[in-house]
């Protein structure tokens, strides 16, 4: 424990706590502007394209999902306490090509669709609700640009502290150190037994967009959607349930309308490249060919066995559990056809 303790002091020095030095400061202004509403922003669309807002209006929306899911009300969160929690949020994402706050503002406004749209939300309540919206805003925080096998083969401190899923304990870590920072303190009304839960099923949601974890649970739920014998009112199922969502949610650029899936699979596969180099040059490592800048072209057929290993039985599973979420399973298949239209004139 102790040694654990010491090693964690070493790797996560400290959350950069969102702290304006103007007058004017940054919290202050988003509290008092006004939050345009869910239609201005197309929240509610599975389809919202991942580029229409800026760095403010991304705060401003999380605003507003926050105020039309009744939380702030719900849990007494005070309204500067969120606005100043949502900055530093953003501000502990690092700016690398994929895994930056535009991308958890993305996952979170997924989430905000789906559970809006199905009777989802009430299944799994306010407090769950709560739990993932702040998951999916926290779940890559502090991202490197790297994945887990790269913390492990480069030995970082990280790799030391956490020998599986890595990343994801870090970025549960990161989260629950901002959720600490006085002044950021959005659970802070919450009951005791209340927090208790938040938390757990937020580090449950969070470790869960790990792929590994997402192999490991998914037979269990393709089981129930298939069947439709999925009872939500058992915790054990609801618990996967939200598991699937996160992975749902995480990867939903691929079920996006081409010209927005074709930008953010660029943006997916310039990370994988800097992170081959990194191999290459830093490591003395040859990188696996999704990191290889000299396999470019395989780029197509690879997003073709992406859709078919990983993303398409998660989005028939959804779409089988409600048809409110069938165009997510169509923007998939669309983008497959697509992709393979690629390949096949490579
Ligand atoms: C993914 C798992 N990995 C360990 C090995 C490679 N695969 S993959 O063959 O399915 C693959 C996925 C190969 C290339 C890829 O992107 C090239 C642009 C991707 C890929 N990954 N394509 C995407 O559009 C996206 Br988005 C991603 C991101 C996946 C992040 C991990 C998924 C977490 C799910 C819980
Ligand atoms: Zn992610």
């Amino acid at each position: 424990k102790a040694i654990k303790a010491m090693a964690k002091q070493r790797v996560t020095l400290e959350v950069l706590s969102y702290h304006a030095t103007s007058p004017l400061e940054e919290a202050q202004n988003l509290s008092t502007v006004l939050i345009p509403s869910t239609q201005a922003y197309k929240l509610h669309e599975l389809k919202f394209n991942d580029f229409s807002l800026e760095e403010e209006d991304m705060c401003k929306a999380c605003l507003r999902m926050f105020l039309d899911l009744d939380l702030i009300e719900r849990f007494h969160i005070e309204y500067k306490v969120l606005c100043r929690w949502l900055l530093s949020v953003k501000k502990n994402y690092r700016q690398v090509t994929y895994h930056n706050w535009r991308h958890a503002f993305n996952v979170a406004q997924v989430m905000f669709a789906v559970l809006t749209n199905t009777k989802l939300l009430r299944v799994l309540g306010e407090l769950e609700t709560l739990a993932l919206i702040v998951a999916c805003l926290c779940h890559d925080l502090d991202h490197r640009g790297t994945n887990n096998s790269f913390q492990i083969k480069s030995c970082s401190p990280l790799a030391q502290l956490y020998s599986t899923s890595t990343m994801e304990h870090h970025h549960f870590d990161q989260c629950i150190m901002i959720l600490n920072t006085q002044g950021n303190q959005i659970l802070s009304h919450l009951s005791t037994e209340e927090y208790t839960r938040v938390v757990h099923v937020l580090e449950e949601a969070i470790l869960a967009t790990d792929l590994a974890v997402y192999f490991r649970k998914r037979g269990i739920f393709f089981k129930l959607a298939d069947t439709k014998e999925f009872d939500w009112q058992k915790d054990d199922q609801r618990e996967i349930l939200r598991g699937m969502l996160m992975t749902a949610c995480d990867i939903a650029a691929i079920t996006k309308p081409w010209d927005i899936q074709k930008v953010v699979a660029e943006l997916v596969v310039s990370e994988f490249f800097q992170q081959g180099d990194i191999e290459k040059q830093e490591l003395n490592m040859q990188p696996i060919d999704m990191m290889d800048r000299e396999k470019k072209d395989q780029l197509p057929l690879m997003q073709v066995g992406f859709i078919d290993a990983i993303c398409m039985p998660v989005y028939e599973a959804f779409a089988n559990i409600s048809e409110k979420l069938e165009p997510l399973l169509e923007g998939v298949k669309s983008n497959r056809s697509q992709w393979l239209k690629m390949a096949e004139n490579n």
